[in-house]
């Protein structure tokens, strides 16, 4: 088993970036992505796997048939649906959830994105990854998951951050208009 230890907290976005270079360099074939709050349920990773051998990216979904959520108020589920359909609009995804964490891509995949013109250091790099991978031909696809919302321990998004979230997906959209290879 593999640790990579970072000087302190740089950024979600950028975590998880370090986290496919070190699959690329190393050959990986398969690299999940999840929580480690327990919101995820570690249960769910065989179906991830089972379909990236069709797909190339597979989404572990809130919002797909037989997806759910457990623990939100209905503010929280409203802030989240609404960050999805701005994300589906600004980016052209087709998929439902864009904001979730909890994935599996084909590292050969991967490889194909220049990881340099990733702009998210925080949390929209799920979207902004999603786009990407859009933009080189990758095939995705949808499974549910149940949420379950933390018991223990702080959330890491602030205000400042959300709000930096959406300013980026807005960003990389309006760019993409004016520059295809964005
Ligand atoms: N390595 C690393 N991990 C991070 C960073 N920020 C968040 N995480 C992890 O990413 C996961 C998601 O972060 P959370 O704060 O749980 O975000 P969330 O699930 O959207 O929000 P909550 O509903 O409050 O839990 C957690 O497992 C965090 O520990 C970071 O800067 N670096
Ligand atoms: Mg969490």
């Amino acid at each position: 088993m593999t640790l990579l230890r970072r000087d302190g907290k740089l950024g979600l976005g950028t975590a998880v970036v370090a986290a496919i270079r070190h699959a690329v360099e190393h050959g990986y074939d398969l690299l999940v992505n999840m929580d480690a709050d327990w919101s995820h349920d570690p249960r769910s990773i065989p179906a991830l796997i089972e379909a990236a051998n069709r797909f190339d990216v597979v989404l572990g979904s809130r919002y797909t048939r037989g997806g759910r959520i457990e623990g939100w108020p209905l503010f929280r589920r409203l802030m989240s649906r609404t960050v999805n359909a701005y994300a589906r609009l600004m980016l052209g995804l087709r998929t439902k959830d864009n904001s979730g964490s909890f994935r599996c891509y084909r590292v050969d995949v991967l490889r194909k994105i220049d990881l340099r013109r990733i702009r998210s250091r925080g949390y929209s790099f799920f979207e902004e990854i999603l786009f990407r991978l859009k933009n080189v031909g990758a095939v995705s696809t949808e499974i549910p998951i149940t949420f379950t919302d933390r018991r223990f321990g702080r959330s890491k998004i602030d205000k400042k951050e959300a709000v930096l979230a959406i300013w980026m997906i807005f960003r990389i959209g309006v760019s993409s208009i004016f520059d295809r290879r964005t």
